[in-house]
């Protein structure tokens, strides 16, 4: 039920903060329905590797030890460097002392020249040696870098532990790949506090990153209509301090304006962004960006928005002569709606825009993969290698996932011909964020050599090395979106269907849930970073709940396979999430790609099994069944779970063929059908347009039920009964490129008249009663009073599958024809069997009690 509200708010909120959207639906674009993220999850690629106790992230171009030397550096590092910089840096990150050994450090053309170090901003080379340590920067930010590589080797676990304070001897030489590697802060929602900013720009010196994109959408002063305000002083000091964080760590705090829904392409509004630049400017920045994204109207205009970028280019960037090449988001950001002809806005910016400006680009889909086709197509347009904007670890239209799995999907041959940057638009949660920003760096450093996984097992240690066990079994089950950009998740829990698995799964999978149970309380005693448990906490809660509920699922199993039904009935229940459980497990989810599935599963399967053995049929719970591969998912349970808000969502386009069913688990007497289509409303743009009904007892032969339907969100069937083990619907030819959603698929709805007898309750309950007797156990009625039932003349007896309520025993009392009481008894257990009493015409159950299902013998 809450997964739809959840998918709804998410959609909701977007729209909400992104008025602009709600435009363009109304200029008939629905930038939502058109996110398309990839729904392919594969193997995170990469292996853990053996560094010898060496660590060094970015993982260096080139490294040579000499297994020789050591060099003693008890007595701190001494300082002797030519220009004179880097005193207060190496006094903050390393001990220091007037006898310790000797570092030199040097940059500057000719010096790397001299020192064989690449011609690029941030290269350097690193001598540890007999003679003490040399560093020589291409530039002052190379020198920098080289420090934080000392730094990293001096607190590796080899230099820590091994031999005490030596430093190994060795020779690096490195440089970045691509000249821009770093964040933007562009998500929608809270946009960070100003300490994890601070936290995050020390994060991006430690990791050679050398760009801070500022452009958060909920920043009032950063997007329409008070783009054209100054900051507040408070806020203004704020970006003081940051630009200065910034500079200590060689990083560009690049300021990103967010014009374009509401810019007036006249004289008057140029003024107001060169003041706003300006007065952004007094405040130190010396980078800045622009962002069309996201925007409908007079803004999206390419050739008014070149004209304003090279007008600024050269009254502003060129006039100033200290400020960095502009940055540009274009409107058209994505392939999905870029337009790909030479009047599109890509061609017209590679025809007009000074080649000196970057431009953005998600790829594919808003989030997608990094791939040498995505950037060939944009280039060949735009005229210049893109700068990629990876929707990734963004969490704005997912906002119950946190997302902790490694950094993959970016290809490892590209080069700066091809890109020119790379920013990471992370989640709103900073310190959360980190783990994969570490990937980030790690890749935009070192391309060729990227390895996700190790870098993943990598950055978890350093992150939370006081718990990393703890925090990587979070991490590992913390990955998938669901239904946005898939990302692979729990990829070493194997999980299995009742009666199928042997005794090491079993063990392996019992372990995992045990380990999963001690995570919130090992992350709340050892972790020391305080903001990553203040963001990760609910999720942590949630999860432990989860290992709680998955390992009472495997103890399930074995109930099971005991076969004493009253206790494995009164254990379900026990073991059911509750709606208030669902809500809060819906709020902050974790484990959705195996864990939870099991937990369902699992109990399903139970459910269903021991249900066959007591009524001995099937029970009438249907399968979703179809050409997407989520529907086999718990999402696929939604259009069986009798609430229409509630809807299966394909996540993926609908093509020719594709088609939406329900396995009824038997062949069965089929004579009505009802489906509702579409995600809510009747306007929904994601259900198929053109479609028929058809049935099948085989999966393979299937015969119509109806004529072809024509934009119809609402199928309904009735007739002579047909026999089927199947019923679906089928996409017929159609240009609809959307997603499918289905809210509700009704197999022979239960009716009250087709009962055979007579249910009496309160009138609220009379809808929901049904489901006492609907066959299916997985479908449940509350009552509090009196819920009675007629006795049809050739039942002798009835299991009742329940849960008894809070409130006191239930009771169940027999009457005859005359409303004499007959007998009375306790209900003394969920599973409970009763006789019917000779004369008895009627059962009443009295109490507070959920009905699951009452089965007649
Ligand atoms: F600028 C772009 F490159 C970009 O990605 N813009 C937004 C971004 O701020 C947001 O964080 C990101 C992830 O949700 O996607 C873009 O915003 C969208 C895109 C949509 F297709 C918001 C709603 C959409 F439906």
């Amino acid at each position: 039920m809450a997964q739809k509200s959840i998918l709804l708010t998410a959609l909701a909120s977007c729209l909400l903060v992104c008025g602009p959207l709600s435009a363009q639906e109304n200029d008939g674009f629905d930038l939502s329905s058109q996110r398309s993220e990839s729904q392919h999850v594969l193997m995170v690629p990469g292996q853990k590797l053996d560094h010898k106790g060496l660590i060094i992230n970015p993982t260096p171009h080139s490294l040579t030890l000499d297994p020789d030397g050591t060099l003693d550096f008890s007595g701190g590092i001494r300082l002797t460097e030519k220009q004179g910089k880097f005193a207060e840096e190496i006094g903050r990150i390393l001990p220091t002392g007037q006898k310790g050994v000797k570092l030199t450090t040097d940059f500057g053309p000719e010096a790397a020249a001299e020192a064989g170090v690449k011609a690029v901003s941030g290269a350097y080379a690193l001598n540890i040696g007999k003679k003490g340590i040399a560093i020589t920067g291409y530039d002052e930010r190379g020198v920098f870098y080289g420090i934080q590589t000392l730094r990293q080797i001096a607190e590796s676990p080899i230099v820590r532990t091994d031999r005490g304070r030596r430093l190994p001897y060795l020779k690096i030489n490195d440089y970045p790949d691509l000249p821009l590697r770093g964040v933007v802060e562009g998500f929608y929602g809270t946009p960070w506090p100003h300490a994890v900013r601070l936290s995050l720009i020390d994060f991006y010196g430690r990791f050679k990153m050398n760009s801070y994109l500022y452009g958060p959408k909920d920043d009032p002063y950063h997007s329409s209509p008070n783009w054209r305000q100054p900051y507040p002083e408070k806020e203004a000091q704020n970006i003081r301090e940051l630009v200065e964080a910034c500079n200590r760590n060689y990083v560009d705090f690049v300021w990103a304006i967010h014009p374009g829904q509401d810019i007036k392409w006249n004289e008057e509004d140029y003024g107001n962004l060169v003041h706003k630049f300006q007065l952004m400017y007094d405040l130190g920045v010396r980078s800045f960006a622009i962002f069309f994204d996201d925007i409908s109207g007079e803004g999206t205009n390419p050739v008014k928005q070149v004209e304003l970028l090279n007008r600024l280019n050269r009254e502003f960037v060129q006039a100033k002569g200290d400020v960095s090449p502009l940055v540009v988001c274009p409107t058209d950001y994505s392939k999905l709606w870029a337009n790909p002809t030479p009047q599109g806005s890509l061609s017209i910016y590679g025809q007009t825009l000074d080649p000196s400006v970057a431009v953005f680009w998600t790829g594919d889909a808003v989030c997608s993969d990094l791939t040498p086709e995505t950037m060939e197509w944009l280039n060949s347009r735009i005229r210049r290698p893109g700068y990629y904007w990876w929707n990734y670890p963004v969490t704005d239209y997912v906002r119950h996932i946190i997302m902790q799995g490694p950094v993959y999907g970016l290809d490892t041959t590209l080069t700066a011909d091809e890109v020119c940057g790379f920013a990471s638009n992370p989640m709103e949660h900073g310190e959360a964020s980190k783990l994969a920003l570490y990937g980030v760096a790690d890749y935009t450093w070192n391309i060729a050599a990227y390895n996700p996984i190790d870098n993943w097992e990598r950055g978890i240690a350093e992150l939370v090395p006081e718990a990393k066990e703890a925090y990587r079994t979070f991490a590992i089950h913390s990955c998938d979106t669901e239904t946005g950009y898939r990302r692979a998740e729990s990829w070493e829990t194997e999980t299995f269907r009742i009666g199928d698995y042997t005794p090491e799964q079993y063990d392996a999978l019992l372990k995992e849930f045990e380990k999963i149970e001690r995570v919130p309380a090992e992350m709340e005693a050892k972790c020391a970073n305080a903001e990553l448990l203040r963001e990760l906490r609910p999720w942590l809660a949630e999860f432990g709940k989860l290992g709680t509920r998955g390992r009472k699922a495997l103890e399930l199993v074995k109930l099971y396979e005991a076969g004493d039904d009253a206790a494995l009935w009164s254990a379900y229940v026990q073991n059911l999430m509750s709606d208030e459980d669902r809500k809060a497990y819906n709020a902050h989810k974790s484990g959705t790609m195996k864990l939870q599935p099991f937990y369902e599963l699992t109990m399903d399967d139970i459910r269903d099994a021991l249900y066959a053995k007591i009524a001995g049929k099937k029970p009438a719970a249907y399968k979703a069944v179809g050409t997407f591969p989520n529907l086999q998912t718990v999402l696929g349970k939604l259009m069986f779970d009798n609430d229409s808000t509630t809807f299966y969502t394909s996540g993926v386009s609908q093509k020719a063929g594709s088609w939406i069913g329900a396995d009824l688990g038997d062949v069965r007497e089929v004579s009505e059908i009802d489906i509702l289509q579409g995600r809510n409303s009747t306007d929904d743009v994601d259900y198929f347009d053109h479609a028929i009904l058809e049935y099948s007892e085989d999966g393979r032969t299937w015969l119509p039920l109806t004529d072809s339907l024509h934009k119809q969100y609402i199928v309904r069937w009735n007739g002579e009964p047909v026999k089927a083990r199947y019923v679906r619907l089928r996409r017929l030819e159609s240009s609809k490129t959307n997603w499918a959603a289905v809210r509700s698929f009704e197999v022979n709805p239960i009716r009250a008249d087709r009962l055979g007898f007579r249910i009496e309750t309160a009138d609220s309950l009379a809808a929901k009663a049904l489901y006492a007797f609907d066959e299916h156990p997985g479908t449940s009625v509350v009552s509090s009073g009196t819920f009675g039932f007629g006795i049809p003349a050739n039942v002798s007896g009835y299991t009742l599958l329940l849960k008894p309520g809070p409130q006191g025993t239930p009771k169940l009392r027999q009457t005859d024809a005359e409303g004499a009481v007959l007998s009375e008894t306790a209900i003394d257990a969920p599973l409970f069997r009763v006789k019917v009493a000779p004369g008895a015409t009627k059962i009443e159950l009295l109490g507070d009690m959920e009905i699951f299902e009452i089965i007649p013998e």
